[in-house]
């Protein structure tokens, strides 16, 4: 179960760490970890490491983008860190919390070993309570970025490997029982917003009395043992007494849980997100999703991102007059939902179950609900989080996958019913035009398709005879684009410019704008992203597809997409 963290006691531990790289791995036999449990450093001046004077190196960042010398470096990258701990108050409980590691971390607190963790973008805790000392300790985390053929995602991806400690490291210190997650869903009828609130409680005063505040709608509640260290409770009001959360109008409410010393606050948005008539309706309202789809990425930084670059992500949504983002490939940091709760833009969050997974392996398939479980867990209070996407263009004529993925998205479904799974899948070609073979369509509520007709195969306005889902569930195009370098400027015929882009977006806009079935759109991409697999002469190890460059320089295509999205602005929410 996630450990809720925000207005929680923390001390960070973001700053400058020592790096040590072990490409040969052969450190392990004198682990690091271990020379730390000494009191000092081992006094052997043939050592061939330092754990005190490594590559000094700040946290959270990517490896390459601060060390360049390791700008491709896949392997072992051992990091320490010395801090002291002026000692625990009264029963209090630690926390060491790193928020991603990419991809697998070992953590060791003065030479005792922790746990490990498999996943790059979700965030994952050890209590350390029993194993901080009153003054120095040791901290030693053994990062590995190397791609696996078992791993989620596997060796091959269209994005780069970065590798670090990639987001803050934090201790949180909370009371001996404690509320560790909480969730809040809420349906809307005709008259009545229906909230319900769970709690999940940690620590022996199992008899806890939880409560929880909106002090803006004047209201607070008991919530009741439901079993499982599980508290509930549901609060009904009239709907005129609340400002529903939406895209044009994104109120927040603060809330205050309590369970004796602990108290946690949040500000969350009240809203219901549900498929009628083959619509997506919030609130009730049918809404089109004018969307764009992102990286996590900032030139210079990898995905390290700061609140500035998270800002300039969301001035350029903005700027598109988008409701609606895509958070590609894989779960991108939670400053992101937060943001978007604010400024209401729509999410589509997911895990990286990219191209080709190994999805018979009984392990992978536990790695596989790990990951949707980290993500779900830490994002289901977000009101912007509207869908769970749980795979990326996977290979819909493979049995094991096709009997895999259902069983995923009932997964989600049991861990979130209060939001919409989807899937990104492909379409195919039949004499009667473009339908979906996909049998996981069956199981989603939105279905994703990625096309790029116009810059793969076919031509831009082959979208016109798109045939929708037979049963008629939303479609939503996850992906469709063109590559362009920014600058680069010819006839609209010429790859790689501007003007072929722009003109790949105009056909397709053309070609859907009225097909009822397709309930919005996330092209392909914001900005130029890194990918090693990407080096003809426009590319140089960037793909280019792009509204903008990866400086922020804006393309021809942007200001016809945003030209669609003001236009469609005026129809929906
Ligand atoms: C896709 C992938 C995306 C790639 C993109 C491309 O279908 O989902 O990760 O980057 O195409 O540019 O080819």
């Amino acid at each position: 179960m996630h450990l809720f963290d925000y207005t929680r006691e923390t001390t960070s531990l973001d700053g400058e760490w020592e790096a040590i790289p072990d490409q040969y791995k052969v450190f392990e036999e004198h682990p690091i970890a271990n020379s730390l449990a000494l009191p000092q450093a081992p006094e052997n001046d043939l050592l061939n490491f330092d754990v005190d004077d490594g590559y000094s190196i700040q946290v959270p960042s990517c490896l390459g983008e601060v060390m360049p010398e390791f700008d491709h470096y896949e392997g072992w990258m051992w990091y320490t860190r010395r801090f002291t701990w002026s000692g625990h108050r009264d029963n209090d409980r630690t926390f060491l919390k790193f928020n991603s590691v990419n991809y697998e971390a070992t953590v060791w607190l003065n030479g005792e070993c922790l746990g490990d963790h498999e996943g790059g973008y979700t965030p994952f805790v050890f209590e350390v309570t029993d194993y901080l000392d009153e003054g120095e300790n040791l901290l030693v985390a053994r990062a590995d970025n190397e791609r696996r053929e078992d791993g989620i995602p596997n060796e091959q991806t269209d994005w780069f490997n970065f590798g670090g400690i990639q987001r803050s490291v934090e201790l949180i210190s909370v009371p001996e029982t404690f509320i560790r997650n909480y969730k809040i869903e809420t349906t809307v009828s005709n008259d009545r917003v229906s909230v319900q609130v769970s709690t999940w409680i940690d620590g022996p005063q199992t008899e806890a009395q939880i409560s929880i505040r909106f002090p803006e709608l004047d209201r607070e509640i008991e919530l009741s043992p439901v079993g499982d260290e599980r508290y509930r409770a549901e609060l009904s009001l009239p709907r005129d007494a609340v400002t529903l959360w939406c895209p044009t109008s994104p109120r927040l409410y603060k809330i205050e849980l309590e369970c004796g010393l602990d108290v946690i606050e949040d500000r969350i948005g009240l809203r219901d997100i549900a498929i009628r008539d083959g619509e997506i309706h919030l609130n009730g309202e049918s809404l089109w999703l004018r969307g764009v789809s992102l990286h996590e990425e900032a030139a210079g930084k990898g995905r390290s991102l700061d609140d500035t670059d998270i800002d300039t992500r969301f001035q350029w949504l903005n700027e598109l007059d988008c409701n609606f983002a895509r958070l590609a490939h894989y779960p991108h940091s939670r400053e992101m939902g937060r943001k978007a709760d604010e400024e209401g833009i729509l999410l589509w969050e997911e895990v990286p179950a990219y191209w080709d997974v190994n999805f018979g392996d009984n392990d992978v398939q536990q790695l596989y609900r790990q990951q949707l479980r980290e993500l779900i867990q830490r994002d289901w209070n977000r009101a912007s989080v509207a869908l769970w996407s749980i795979a990326n263009e996977t290979d819909h004529e493979d049995d094991t996958r096709n009997r895999v993925l259902p069983e995923m998205v009932e997964f989600v479904r049991e861990l979130d019913d209060s939001r919409l799974v989807t899937a990104a899948c492909f379409v195919d070609e039949s004499d009667d035009g473009l339908i979906i073979q996909d049998p996981l369509a069956d199981s989603l509520d939105v279905i994703g398709i990625n096309e790029y007709y116009g810059w793969y195969h076919g031509n831009t306005d082959d979208m016109a005879v798109f045939q929708g889902h037979p049963d008629g569930a939303p479609v939503i195009i996850s992906e469709v684009g063109a590559g362009a370098k920014w600058g680069h400027y010819g006839p609209e015929d010429q790859r790689w410019t501007e003007e072929f882009q722009a003109a790949v977006y105009q056909g397709q806009i053309d070609a859907i704008t009225d097909n009822a079935q397709i309930s919005g759109m996330s092209p392909w991409i914001l900005f130029d992203f890194r990918s090693p697999s990407r080096q003809n002469p426009y590319q140089r190890g960037y793909n280019r597809k792009g509204l903008l460059d990866q400086r922020g320089r804006k393309k021809q295509a942007f200001y016809l997409l945003q030209k669609f999205y003001r236009e469609k602005s005026g129809e929906s929410l």
